[in-house]
Formats: C-alpha cells, sequence, structure tokens
C-alpha cells in the first residue's frame, strides 16, 4: 500500500486533519488501534472555541454541531457559597465558546469519512512507524496474523499521549516536561436536567466540583478525587451526595440526579514534549501535550496543531513550498505553551491538593479576589478561555 500521508489515531486530531486533506486531494490513510464504537464510548471534552468550530466547518463537518451545540457567553466560577459571573463576550470582545461533546464531533468525523470513502483502518495492531528520518517513511501493523505495511511521504503521530508515535523519537532529542498532580477527576455523565445553564467551576475545601453539560438533558458533572480512588469505589449516591456538598447551598437544593451513564477517573496532568517534529514524523494533539482539563484546552491545543500541520502540507504539495513544515514545530509548541500556562494556572487556583498549605489558600483567594475586582484580569482570563488566536 502507498500513501501520502499515513496518520495515525483515529481520535478527533488524526480525523480532522485527515478529513482536511482528503477535500483538497491529498491522499491519506488513518490507522486506529481500537474499534469506532470503542473510540465513540470515551466521554471527554464538551467545550469548544470558534477556531476548532471553524476548523470543522472546513472540513464539511460542522453542520450538527452548528444545530445542536449551544453558544455559552459565560460560566460562573462558585467560591465561599457564592455564584461569580465570568462574561466571556464582554471580556473578550464580543466571543464565546460552544458546547459541543468530542464524542458527537468525533461521530460527524466519522460519518464524513465513510461518507468520502476516506481510509480509515480499525482496530491496526502493534503499528509502528519504521526509517522516519529517511524520504521513503513506512508504517507497519498487525491485522490479525498479517502484517501489513503502507509506504508514504509523511507520517503524523495523532495517536493520544499513549501512542507509540512519541516513543519513535529517540530519547536523545525528545525532551519531555512534566508535572503531576496529586487528584484526579471523578466524571458522571447522566440523563438529567443540568443544574445551571452555564458551567460551573467550584472551589471548595473539600476539593473542586465542576458542573457541565451537554444538552438541556444531558448533564456532565466533576469532582476532584485522590488519585488512589476507583470508580468501583464511588457509587453514584456517594457521588451525588459529594457533589452536592462541594456546590453553593442555592445550587445544591436545584441538582437534579439520576443513574450514571457512564463514571471515569482521569488523572491530572501537564506535560510537552518538545520537538514535535522528528524527520519526518510530525506529533499533533495529545501525543505531544496535554493539561489538566480545568481551563478546557485539550482538544483545542490540538486543533491549532492541526491547522499549522494542514496549511504546512497543503504548501508543500500545492507549491513545493517546505517552510510551513519546517516552522512547525516551533509555532505549535509557542501556543502549546500558552495553554499549558492557562490550564495550570486554572488548575492551582481552583483545587484543593492534600498538603496544600494556609499561604497556598491565601493565594488562590487573592487571585480570586484580584480576578472579580479587576478588567484587565477578567480580559486575560475570557480570552485565554475562548482561545488565543491560532
Ligand atoms: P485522542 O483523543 O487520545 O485520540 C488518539 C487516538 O489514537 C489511538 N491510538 C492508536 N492508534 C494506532 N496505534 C496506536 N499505537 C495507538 N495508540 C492510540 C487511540 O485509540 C485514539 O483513538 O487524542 P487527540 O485526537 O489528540 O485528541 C485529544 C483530545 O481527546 C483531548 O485533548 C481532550 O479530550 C481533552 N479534554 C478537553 N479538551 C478540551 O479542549 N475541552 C474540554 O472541555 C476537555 N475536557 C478533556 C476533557 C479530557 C478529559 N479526559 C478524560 C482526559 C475532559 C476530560 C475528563
Ligand atoms: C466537560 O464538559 O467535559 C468539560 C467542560 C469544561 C472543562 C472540562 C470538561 O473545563
Amino acid at each position: 500500500m502507498k500513501t501520502r500521508v499515513c496518520i495515525i489515531g483515529g481520535g478527533p486530531s488524526g480525523l480532522l486533519l485527515a478529513q482536511l486533506l482528503h477535500l483538497k486531494g491529498i491522499d491519506n490513510v488513518v490507522l486506529e488501534k481500537h474499534s469506532r464504537e470503542y473510540v465513540l464510548a470515551r466521554i471527554r471534552a464538551g467545550v469548544l472555541e470558534h477556531g476548532f468550530a471553524k476548523l470543522m466547518r472546513e472540513a464539511q463537518c460542522g453542520e450538527r454541531m452548528d444545530r445542536e451545540g449551544e453558544i455559552h457567553e459565560g460560566f460562573f466560577i462558585a467560591d465561599a457559597g457564592q455564584l461569580n459571573r465570568v462574561d466571556l463576550h464582554k471580556y473578550s470582545g464580543g466571543s464565546s465558546v460552544i458546547v459541543y461533546g468530542q464524542t458527537e464531533l468525533t461521530r460527524d468525523l466519522y460519518d464524513a469519512r465513510e461518507r468520502m470513502n476516506g481510509a480509515v483502518i480499525h482496530n491496526a495492531e502493534d503499528v509502528q512507524p519504521h526509517d522516519l528520518t529517511s524520504a521513503a517513511p513506512y508504517v507497519t501493523w498487525r491485522a490479525g496474523d498479517e502484517v501489513k505495511r503502507i509506504d508514504c511521504d509523511f507520517v503524523i503521530g495523532a495517536d493520544g499521549f499513549h501512542g507509540v508515535s512519541r516513543k519513535s523519537i529517540p530519547r536523545d532529542v525528545l525532551r519531555e516536561y512534566e508535572k503531576v498532580y496529586p487528584s484526579g477527576w471523578l466524571g458522571v455523565l447522566s440523563r438529567t436536567k443540568p443544574v445551571s445553564p452555564e458551567l460551573i467551576y467550584a472551589r471548595h475545601e473539600r476539593g473542586f466540583a465542576l458542573c457541565s453539560l451537554r444538552s438541556q438533558v444531558l448533564s456532565r458533572y466533576y469532582i476532584q478525587v485522590p488519585l488512589s480512588d476507583t470508580v468501583e469505589g464511588w457509587s453514584d449516591d456517594a457521588f451525588w451526595a459529594e457533589l452536592k456538598r462541594r456546590l453553593p447551598a442555592e445550587v445544591g437544593a436545584r441538582l437534579q440526579t439520576g443513574p450514571s451513564i457512564e463514571k471515569s477517573i482521569a488523572p491530572l496532568r501537564s506535560f510537552v514534549a518538545e520537538p514535535m517534529r522528528y524527520g519526518n514524523l510530525f506529533l499533533a494533539g495529545d501525543a505531544a501535550h496535554i493539561v489538566p482539563p480545568t481551563g478546557a484546552r485539550g482538544l483545542n491545543s490540538a486543533a491549532s496543531d492541526i491547522y499549522y500541520l494542514y496549511h504546512a502540507l497543503l504548501a508543500h504539495y500545492q507549491r513545493g513550498d517546505a517552510s510551513g513544515l519546517e516552522g512547525y514545530s516551533a509555532k505549535a509548541l509557542a501556543r502549546v505553551w500558552k495553554a499549558q500556562r492557562f490550564s495550570w494556572w486554572m488548575t492551582m487556583m481552583l483545587h484543593t491538593f492534600p498538603g496544600s498549605s494556609d499561604y497556598d489558600r491565601k493565594l488562590q483567594d487573592t487571585d480570586l479576589a484580584y480576578l472579580f475586582s479587576s478588567e484587565a484580569a477578567m480580559s486575560s482570563l475570557a480570552e485565554n478561555y475562548v482561545g488565543l488566536p491560532f
């Protein structure tokens, strides 16, 4: 088999790039380790910035997102029993975010790939890139007992944090920066009316909580838990009781509870791998960087990688211009680090970590007091939350 661009990973990053390239006549193949059903069962992001939405439209996948997604012009931060609103629209110069689940967005991308007869190979086992520094790289994988091979010009590593692509870069080339937080988020999806039409990020001495949603009949809630906790250890009743405790009383009083449809724990981690290019391998999305979900930046950072990579590949194939590919890593990383900073800041301001001191708590109090008394601080939060320009 032969293609121009071999994309490892059929998550949102890989599928979006595949779709964009296909529409410009650039032949590509996506190799995904799991089945479509498995990928679509993962409940992850819920908040999209407009830059991402624009790319989805360009990829001819934005119709349902525009119909069913909700525009949010603000969110709340709860602290000391009070709700404080962050007016994104006012402080970002008229912008907003879109609440539309990653699951739905991935489904739209898969449907588009199918409609256009795009090549997506599922259940590809033992995927391995080869000869990445040569002009003729190739990728092998196993389908049952058979070993398959695809030759290509470029390999895109869009295979998430645990993928194989980043690990193919030699240790003496790759530099990894990491911060691990001593907590995770326990998330619950439930077919209940959301407690608030806008998201609530709640700071509480028992730990952080987040009230989010997928639609007006589907709620997504999270509570901060110790890393040692397990999903099995949290009954639905215990989850609802703990969430209620961490919300202002008037919010807790109107919380509608119900059976969980999905329940999972995600550890909090900040991570960046540099460079994002090695020979003819280009990393994108979670394969190169992850953030704690507090600032809703993860998927949105993947979108800017895909934007830069798409335009770099277009310039290469349409005009023989290699400058976009040459500059990809530096350009992508500049924006990635800003998302890292913002996610770290939101996380540190709103979580109660084991071992945090009275001094740490005073700084959090001051950060929040400053935020709600300064238009400049509000503008800084808003412009980061709606997404810095690509
Ligand atoms: P993904 O989604 O992990 O997809 C990678 C794909 O690669 C496949 N794969 C392989 N394929 C072939 N060979 C291999 N060896 C492979 N190894 C892995 C995997 O099966 C998978 O299908 O990475 P991608 O595409 O870069 O997308 C990144 C996003 O998924 C991630 O950044 C977001 O979900 C982060 N995130 C959020 N981001 C936001 O922008 N806004 C949010 O509101 C938001 N909320 C969240 C989040 C992440 C969360 N968790 C669970 C980590 C909330 C949570 C709870
Ligand atoms: C979500 O709805 O899953 C969500 C929303 C906002 C975040 C993180 C996760 O910051």
